[in-house]
């Protein structure tokens, strides 16, 4: 049987045609969509808050836990963003809360060779985004989506926000940071999706597909 991979699909996606008042606002090749899907990789986790930690590892003077109540006690930022799922939705004006990354770094010593991030997820689920693209006003450790804690579906308690990247760099259920000296794919960028993935720059696909079965990836739900 032939395979198909997720990158396969898209690619083979008829092309929307962007609305030219959003023009600007909705990267090439997206349709905005006002519900809000859902797409992840296995099943949504279940966590017992009195033990869940995000832990913070790898090229750091020292590796962290902090609990949820940490989390909240830091300061906490809104942020009004559009996202956008490599998969060609777009959903504007998305209001998120929580600790902003900047803001995070500074409680810890990243030592000056730590320039790459990989964020570690459930379900086994990583993600790399350079340290660069995680210093503006915009990224969050996101705790709360339109007022209200994450849904266990978006992420709760803890996901990523980084809206100038396809939503996938954006993991739900963090539960790790790890600063790394050099790059390393994530679980999507080994297989078939662009390193760097600006959705401005239409950065899609790394051009080295792998299979994946799309049955695993058609489930979509929404809420
Ligand atoms: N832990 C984890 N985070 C994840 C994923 C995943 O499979 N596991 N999927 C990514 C993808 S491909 C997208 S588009 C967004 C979807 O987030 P949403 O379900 O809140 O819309 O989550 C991203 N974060
Ligand atoms: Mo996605």
């Amino acid at each position: 049987m032939n395979k198909v991979t997720k990158a396969d699909r898209i690619k083979r996606m008829q092309v929307p045609q962007v609305d030219s008042q959003l023009a600007g606002r909705v990267p090439a090749g997206q349709v905005v969509t006002e519900r809000f899907p859902i797409l992840h990789e296995g099943e949504v986790p279940e966590y017992d808050m009195s033990k869940w930690t995000l832990r913070v590892f790898g090229e750091v003077a020292e590796e962290r836990e902090f609990s949820y109540e940490d989390l909240l006690a830091l300061p906490q930022t809104e942020v009004v963003c559009d996202i956008h799922c490599v998969t060609r939705w777009t959903k504007l004006d998305t209001v998120w809360e929580g600790v902003r990354f900047r803001d995070f770094l500074s409680l810890l010593n990243i030592e000056p060779q730590g320039k790459y991030v990989m964020l570690h997820a459930d379900n086994d689920y990583e993600t790399n985004v350079p340290l660069e693209d995680l210093m503006g006003d915009q990224i969050l450790l996101a705790i709360k989506y339109d007022g209200k804690p994450l849904t266990k579906k978006h992420g709760w308690p803890l996901r990523l926000l980084v809206p100038h990247l396809y939503f996938w760099k954006s993991a739900k259920w963090v539960q790790g940071i790890e600063f790394m000296k050099e790059d390393k794919e994530g679980f999507w960028e080994r297989n078939g999706f662009h390193n760097t993935a600006d959705a401005f720059e239409e950065q899609r696909f790394s051009g080295e597909p792998l299979p994946i079965p799309e049955d695993e990836w058609v489930h979509k739900d929404y809420d």
